[in-house]
């Protein structure tokens, strides 16, 4: 049985649906051209006015939003409305210089509220859930997101924030949460600390995890679902945009749905900026079309994904994204040929020979980019003798190699070698760059 958290909007009827995308739309680029003023001074510039959006087809000729734009006006000037009409302020912690600010209204809040909510019913959550929300609670939107999700759909709410793993672990357990909200990597460790704290999978009441705000693969999917023997979700969020929830999976698990009545997405080719038709992989380009607080107007996220609008079987009409690739600053050129992380995990996950965790480091030598990728043998296979590493390295080494058509130096280390995290985790050490 598929549930519906507001099945009239989930399944509305597409020509509806864009009557009502276009209405809002309207009204959101009234409202960022007369109180945002980059917004104002950009379609100035591109000489469009609001009046000039008389179909959903004329958004194409609004100028693009970037994070620089955001950085550019910090902390407040992407706000469209009066700093006393925000009730909440997120940001998202750059690795350098100075944090995205975003701001919501009460109506924002709800909204947001609502959407989650819409996501955990769409993956089978409902009132009687316990949801342990383990994404970070903070300036990050991951917790907060989740957790006002949750308790608007009625679930009992376990607010545990990310870190203190066997403390996570132990009220999993005791607690009886049977949905986990957090990154997959997060995921990952927590399973092995399950396992440290002698806690069997068998006796949990987890069957869903709800987890994203991080590329992962298909194959990451399978080994965190079998480790922890649940149902695991992909969810995809952004700070600038709302936070988690923008979209998510179905039972069908074919796509994340991207919630159109809120929503207005496009992808596009990221060096022409042009835009791409359905099925093809470009980058993502979203304009919210009912915030009011710091509405985005085709603002340019980086992530790099294709659209479908093709009908999904669970019944709901709004369009899904496909699996994020990775951003397309998470792209590393490497001699010349372009590799995401996101590629490696795969090619390691599907041999079964070696555990998820993984890095890479890429150096350069001689003017040679060099690219290595260690990672960790899995504890069962890990052995001491000399020869027998060795042909898994060759094996390894020839599996990444055909998947990224570029030479690379793979290291072996030793189980629980590698970082963990409990958060967005960090795949790459390009130490080119310093
Ligand atoms: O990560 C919001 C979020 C929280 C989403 C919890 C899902 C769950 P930011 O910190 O602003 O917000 O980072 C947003 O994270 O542009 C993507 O590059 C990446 N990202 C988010 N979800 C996914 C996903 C939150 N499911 C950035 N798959 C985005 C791949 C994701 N990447």
């Amino acid at each position: 049985m598929v549930l519906y958290w507001n099945r009239p909007r989930e399944c509305m009827e597409r020509g509806q649906l864009e009557v009502l995308q276009l209405r809002r739309l309207q009204k959101t680029v009234q409202a960022v051209y007369h109180n945002v003023s980059y917004y104002r001074e950009k379609m100035q510039e591109a000489d469009i006015y609001p009046e000039d959006i008389r179909s959903l087809a004329d958004v194409v000729n609004l100028p693009f939003t970037t994070k620089q734009d955001l950085r550019d006006s910090y902390p407040y000037g992407s706000f469209a409305v009066p700093l006393s009409q925000i009730v909440r302020l997120h940001a998202s912690t750059g690795t350098t210089g100075k944090p995205t600010v975003v701001g919501y209204t009460r109506e924002d809040i709800d909204a947001w509220a609502e959407l989650t909510a819409r996501g955990i019913c769409c993956v089978g959550g409902g009132k009687d859930d316990v949801v342990q929300v383990s994404y970070g609670y903070g300036l990050f939107t991951g917790g907060l997101g989740m957790h006002y999700g949750a308790e608007r759909m009625g679930a009992s709410v376990i607010p545990t924030s990310a870190g203190n793993s066997r403390r996570q672990a132990m009220l999993m357990n005791d607690f009886g949460s049977t949905i986990l909200c957090c990154t997959p990597s997060y995921a990952l460790l927590l399973s092995e600390i399950l396992k440290e704290a002698k806690i069997p999978v068998e006796d949990l009441k987890l069957k869903i995890g709800i987890f994203g705000a991080e590329p992962w693969t298909e194959q990451m999917r399978d080994e965190i679902q079998k480790r922890l023997q649940i149902n695991a979700y992909n969810i995809y969020g952004l700070s600038e945009v709302m936070g988690p929830g923008v979209s998510i999976e179905c039972p069908e698990k074919n796509g994340m749905h991207i919630w159109e009545d809120h929503f207005l997405p496009e992808v596009i080719n990221p060096e022409t900026g042009e835009p791409l038709p359905d099925g093809q992989i470009g980058e993502l380009v979203i304009s919210c079309i009912t915030k009011q607080g710091m509405p985005m107007v085709r603002y340019r996220t980086r992530d790099l994904t294709s659209i479908t609008h093709e009908k999904c079987a669970c019944g709901r009409t709004h369009a899904r994204i496909a699996r994020i690739m990775g951003r397309s600053d998470d792209m590393l050129i490497i001699r010349g040929v372009n590799v995401f992380p996101s590629q490696v995990e795969s090619a390691l996950l599907a041999m079964g020979e070696v555990s998820p965790h993984y890095h890479l480091v890429v150096t350069r030598e001689n003017n040679l980019d060099i690219l290595e990728v260690q990672v960790e043998v899995s504890e069962n296979l890990f052995s001491d003798k000399v020869r027998s590493l060795e042909g898994l390295a060759a094996r390894v080494k020839k599996e990444v190699e055909n998947t990224i058509n570029l030479g690379c130096k793979i290291s072996l280390v030793e189980p629980r070698s590698l970082p963990r995290s409990e958060g967005k985790s960090v795949r790459v050490t390009d130490l080119r760059k310093i």
